[in-house]
């Protein structure tokens, strides 16, 4: 199974559930494995398949749930 680890710089989140709001809607992504999201270091740590999702997806997931992110990195 292919499986990376994507690290995000999340910024607009306020309080915990914002952070659940962007893992609910990362898992809810075809290729998402994982979502953790630590609203107090602002940042998303994403598991996925690099062969059903992408970068500018995930970003775009976490932008219709309200918020900007980028890519910090990939392992
Ligand atoms: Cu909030």
């Amino acid at each position: 199974m292919n499986d990376t680890t994507y690290t995000f710089h999340v910024t607009g989140m306020h309080c915990g559930s914002c952070g659940m709001l962007i893992d609910e809607a990362l898992e809810q992504t075809a290729g998402v494995y994982r979502a953790e999201t630590s609203v107090r270091a602002g940042r998303t740590v994403v598991d996925a398949d690099p062969a059903v999702t992408d970068v500018p997806t995930l970003i775009a997931v976490i932008a219709d749930a309200g918020y900007q992110a980028r890519l910090a990195a990939t392992e």
